[in-house]
């Protein structure tokens, strides 16, 4: 079962994967406080922050981590997938070869973490595309990702739609299923700085 927030409804870690430059930090802060900054400076350490979620009447909780630049480094440690309910693996639209990395991630994410839902999200939607609709399918399907969104962390489109999809799935998946967040994600998620119900931000 999903680790229980006092009135913020079942907890579940989120967690954001891919290459350096794909968007993640973007995606991160896009959905934490609805902002976008071009000149963001990549700042090395594992992140966090709880978004609040009402699918129907239920409330969850979605811990969300950003790699925070260590994957350039290749030192994700086994905490960071440890627990996790949801990875989001981010390609880069515009960069064809971000998709066919993404495979390093799922791998290691079904080492760590084989419970955990896959999402795949292309990112930087507004810029043009470079991979056909036939790539990403075919990946999507030959990884069993369980959603297949497009956004622009620049834009905001897609953002909040991503993270209510995965409340979504989450919820229906079942939250008495034994699947409770350990370690890193219950000590971190600070305060809440997002809600968003029944498709509004506040
Ligand atoms: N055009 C565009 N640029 C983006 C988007 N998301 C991120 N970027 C830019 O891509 C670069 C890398 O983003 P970042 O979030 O640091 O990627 P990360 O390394 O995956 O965390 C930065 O210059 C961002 O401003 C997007 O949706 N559209
Ligand atoms: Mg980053």
């Amino acid at each position: 079962m999903a680790a229980l927030c006092a009135d913020r409804g079942p907890l579940f870690k989120v967690i954001l994967l891919g290459e350096a430059g794909v968007g993640k930090t973007a995606i991160f802060h896009r959905a934490k406080d609805n902002t976008f900054n071009e000149g963001r400076k990549s700042t090395v350490g594992i992140d966090s922050f709880s978004l609040y979620v009402k699918v129907g009447d239920q409330q969850v909780t979605l811990g969300v981590w950003d790699t925070a630049g260590v994957e350039r480094f290749r030192t994700i440690t086994n905490n960071y997938y440890r627990g996790s309910h949801a990875a989001i693996f981010v390609y880069s639209m515009d960069e064809p070869s971000s998709i066919h990395y993404l495979g390093h991630w799922i791998r290691d994410v079904e080492e760590y973490s084989p419970d955990a839902i896959k999402i795949l999200v292309g990112n930087k939607k507004d810029l043009d595309g470079q991979i056909s609709n036939e790539t990403i399918e075919l990946f999507n399907s030959g990884n069993d990702c369980k959603l297949n969104m497009r956004t622009s962390a620049k834009t905001g489109e897609g953002i909040q739609e991503t993270f209510n999809a995965i409340a979504d799935l989450l919820v229906q998946r079942g939250i008495d299923k034994d699947s409770s967040p350990k370690g890193l994600e219950l000590e971190a998620p600070p305060p809440m700085v997002r809600q968003w119900k029944n498709g509004c931000c506040s």
